[in-house]
Formats: structure tokens, sequence, C-alpha cells
């Protein structure tokens, strides 16, 4: 397999960036944008410090009570037309996101997809930010609550899915009233300015206030700054869990609110009596697809010791047939790791694997070196491992998958539950018994439980996010729209009288 020059990448970068409408202005500067395919540079682009994000808050901050005061339906025009213009662009993001991320090309357009999903749900949403109504327990009293929004969101985002999570963010954040500052990866900050600019363009064209949204490019010192400032009311955080633990208190000192959604040590549990036709297929889109680069993709699988060995050989053989290489290529199915440190991390956690017990049964090698010697290309690695070591309970951003044999039912969901992450698991079952089993409260632990289907790739429909160290934050679907907001209980008096509440008696 070829990989492309990166003359032929900045080529098609430039020309996806101008039709999203990036102005030229932010195509030079000092910060260095890059390409895992290559491993090389593209171009600098302007970037911003600690005073220009400062300021960029301010901007967000007074354009807040323009849009708080347009009515949610109104403000839904706004998302509605983005959508619009994010699936005429969709080519053209999806470029941009295999170039930066290295995803392969169905897989960014499937990011792109989640987007104008995303979308559509919170144009939906505009019309039901529903608050409830209550009895009062006193005559000719009204009570209920309204939901108002917060301010200022902020919102640091990471290199894997480099424009899908801020957009469930925005689109939500922006229906619900708020302003965004978004501080999106280092490495996908081409991404992040075409992204923005789609979004520019929507905000332009249905007469949106011109500052409620803004990107801000910057290493960490820029993400520092949303998280110290109090005008930011939630900070909206994805990434590793010791980002994490940096984060929230420091958020929580100023009793700002925050969302978040950090790492995940995702399970698949096989049963004696899964089809192991579809579980392996599962496993392996889970597992290998997005070069195992996916919060949610599985690194362990507890299968049954009645099926473990045919299920080892059918996704090692699995493993043989997956095409690496360029995520250009229409044939790949595995692109790039992000960056060298990736990979060293990978091949750490492999050997610390070997050293608690562990066999790799395939894969783990550096592919592509001569054609590519500043990428990092690498076989998915099957490792079988002995028992549920260290190494298996840490998330390592690769795609290593650890197989671990059980006899028993509870075992398994001890197995699933025992690991300080709490994302995404799933049940390869037939006996309905026991995918109820796993899906109740005595059952998986995490934020996401499947069955008969793998850890990722998740609807936008439904809530995402985990319990444990992946932070409690939900996205996404479902009710996630409340966390971008602040419910206020009203009390409304029409009886002419003055009722105490429990019965108080007073002047
Ligand atoms: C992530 O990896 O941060 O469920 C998000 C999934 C995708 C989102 C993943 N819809 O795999």
């Amino acid at each position: 397999m070829t990989v492309p020059t990166t003359d032929a990448i900045v080529d098609s970068v430039r020309q996806a960036l101008a039709a999203c409408g990036v102005p030229q202005s932010r195509l030079q500067g000092d910060f260095e944008t890059r390409t895992p395919i290559t491993g090389a540079t593209l171009f600098g682009v302007a970037g911003d410090d600690a005073a220009s994000v400062e300021a960029t808050i301010g901007r967000a901050a007074a354009a807040f009570p323009t849009w708080r005061d347009t009515p949610a339906p109104v403000r839904g025009q706004l998302v509605k037309r983005w959508g619009e213009l994010l699936t005429e662009h969709k080519a053209d993001l999806a470029a941009i996101i295999t170039a930066e991320a290295g995803k392969i090309t169905s897989e960014a357009l499937g990011e792109v997809q989640e987007m104008i999903d995303i979308c559509d749900l919170a144009l939906g949403q505009s019309r039901q930010l529903f608050g409830k109504t209550m009895p009062s327990e006193r005559p000719g009293h009204r009570l209920m609550e309204t939901w108002h929004p917060l301010g200022v969101v902020g919102i640091i985002s990471a290199f894997n899915f480099p424009a899908a999570v801020w957009s469930w963010n925005t689109a939500l954040a922006l229906v619900c009233g708020n302003t965004v500052v978004w501080k999106p990866s280092e490495m996908t900050a081409l991404t992040a300015l075409a992204a923005d600019a789609l979004l520019a363009r929507a905000v332009t064209e249905v007469g949106a206030p011109a500052d409620l949204h803004h990107v801000v490019v910057s290493d960490r010192s820029g993400g520092e700054v949303l998280v110290e400032d109090p005008r930011v009311a939630l900070l909206s955080a994805t990434g590793s869990v010791r980002m994490g633990r940096e984060v929230a208190p420091k958020v929580a000192a100023r009793f700002g609110k925050i969302l978040l959604e950090l790492g995940g040590n995702n399970a698949a549990i096989v049963a004696p009596s899964a089809d192991l036709d579809l579980a392996v297929r599962g496993i392996v889109f889970a597992a290998a697809g997005t070069a195992g680069q996916r919060c949610t993709s599985m690194r362990r699988v507890i299968a049954h010791s009645s099926v473990i060995d045919e299920l080892r050989n059918r996704i090692v053989a699995a493993y043989g047939t997956l095409a690496i290489g360029s995520p250009t290529a229409e044939e790949t199915l595995v692109g790039p790791l992000i960056n060298k440190a990736s990979f060293d991390k990978m091949q750490a956690a492999l050997r610390q694997a070997e050293a608690e017990g562990g066999k790799v049964e395939c894969g783990g090698v550096r592919v592509l070196a001569d054609e590519a010697a500043d990428a990092y290309y690498v076989e998915p690695a099957v490792v079988t491992m002995p028992s549920q070591t260290e190494i298996v309970k840490a998330e390592t951003f690769a795609p290593i998958l650890y197989l671990i044999g059980y006899d028993e039912l509870d075992e398994a969901i001890g197995l699933n539950n025992a690991v300080p992450q709490g994302l995404s698991s799933a049940i390869f079952t037939s006996d309905q018994g026991e995918a109820e089993r796993f899906l109740s409260s005595a059952g998986s632990d995490t934020g996401i439980a499947n069955v008969n289907i793998g850890t990722s790739g998740a609807e936008i429909g439904g809530a995402f996010g985990g319990e444990k160290e992946t932070g409690g934050g939900r996205e996404s679907g479902s009710d996630a729209w409340q966390s971008y907001m602040r419910p206020a209980t009203n009390t409304v008096n029409y009886s002419g009288e003055l009722p105490l509440a429990q019965g108080v008696e007073f002047v």
C-alpha cells in the first residue's frame, strides 16, 4: 500500500478549507498543524495566547444577552442551517478529519453525519425545552419549573472525534441559548477551523449574533484560561482521566458547572449462546476500527471458557484480513496512530502485558515504516491474559484487545465492572435472561450497555457518557440538554391569600 505525499495532503486540505469558508488570513502563523498519515507538518495557522482567549471569552459573554433573549425555536433555525451546510460540505470536512486525525474516509464521513444528526436533534429540541408543572399543596397556587440558559459554555475536545463531540455540545448549547468558546485538540486545529467556518456561515445567514461562537487555537494554556475564567458557566471537557483530574477541581473551586467525558476501558462479554459470527464482527469493528482510538473502543473481551478458543481463532483470523495503511485509500480499514507517543505507549503496554503473563496472539508490530518514517501504522493486537491484571485495567489509546476467560456470568459481570473506567460495555448472548441481568442495576456499571452489538458507534439520540473515572457527564441525546441550562422553580400565588407551605402560621 502506498502513502500519499505530504504535498498531496496539503493540497487537498487547502482546497477543503477554502470550500468550508476558512478565511485565508487564518492560514498563516506559527501554530503548526500536522498529519498522522505521513507524520509531516502541514502548515502554520494563526494561534491564540492567554490574552486573546480571555478577550474571546469576553466577546462571547457580551453576545450572550441577545442570544438568551432570542426565542428558542428561532435559535433552532441556526442549527437547522448549520446542519444543511454540514450536509453540503460533508466530504470537505471529512477530508480534513482524515488528514488530521487519520480516520478512514467512511469513518470521517460518519463523524460528519453524527454532526448533521445532532443538528436535527437540536432543532427539534429547540421547541422542547420542557419544564414540569407540579400540583401545589396550597389552593390558588401554581408550582412549576422553567429552564434558562447558562451563559458562556467552554468546550475542550480531543483529537479522536475532532468535530463531532464539539458539535454535540455546541448544537445543544446554542439552542439552549448559550454562547460558546471552543478549544479543540492542538492536533486537530484545521478540522476546528473548518467546522467553525461552517457554523459562522450559518450564523451570518440567519442573522444571529456574530460573537456567539468562537474557536481558539492554542496549546493547553488556552484550555487553562477556559477552566479558570468565572465567565465560563459550564466547561465541557473530553479527554484523558489525567486532564479531567486537573480540570475538575479548578472548575469546582469557582463553583462552575462541569461536564466530563473521559477515558473508557470497554469490555464485551461473550456468552456460551452467543452468535459468534456476529460477535466477531462486532468485536473487530469496535477493537480495531479507528485504530482503537475511540473512547468507546473495545479493549477487553471476557469470553466464556466454552467459546474462548474458537473466538480467539476467529478474531485473529479476521485481524489478518484488515487492510492497514493510508486512511485515504479506499480499501484501508485501519489508519495510523495519531503520533509516536501513542505508538510508544502501545509498545509499553504490550511489554507490560507479557510481563504480567499475557501472550500476544497477533499484531502489535509497526508497518509501513519505510514508506512513512514519521508516521505510526501498527497491526492491531490481540493478547490473551491469565486474569485482569494491572495493564488490562488501564486505558491504552491504541488497538490492543485483551482476552480473558470466565465460567459464571456473575464472574464476567464482576470483571466488566472491576476497572476504574465506566463508559461502555456489551454482552453477546442469545439468552434473554443473561441479557437482562447484564442491563439491570446489578449488571454492567457503565453509562452505555449494549446487547449483541459492540461498545462503540453509539447513535446521537441516546445520552452519551459514563461513570466512575469516565467522569459522569452526559452529552448528545435524551435529557443531556439539561446540562446546558439552569432550572428555576417558580411558585405563583393567585389566591389573594397568603397560606404558608407546611401549614406554618405567621402574622
Ligand atoms: C469518542 O470517542 O470520544 O460511540 C466519541 C461512538 C461515537 C462517539 C465516540 N459515536 O463510538
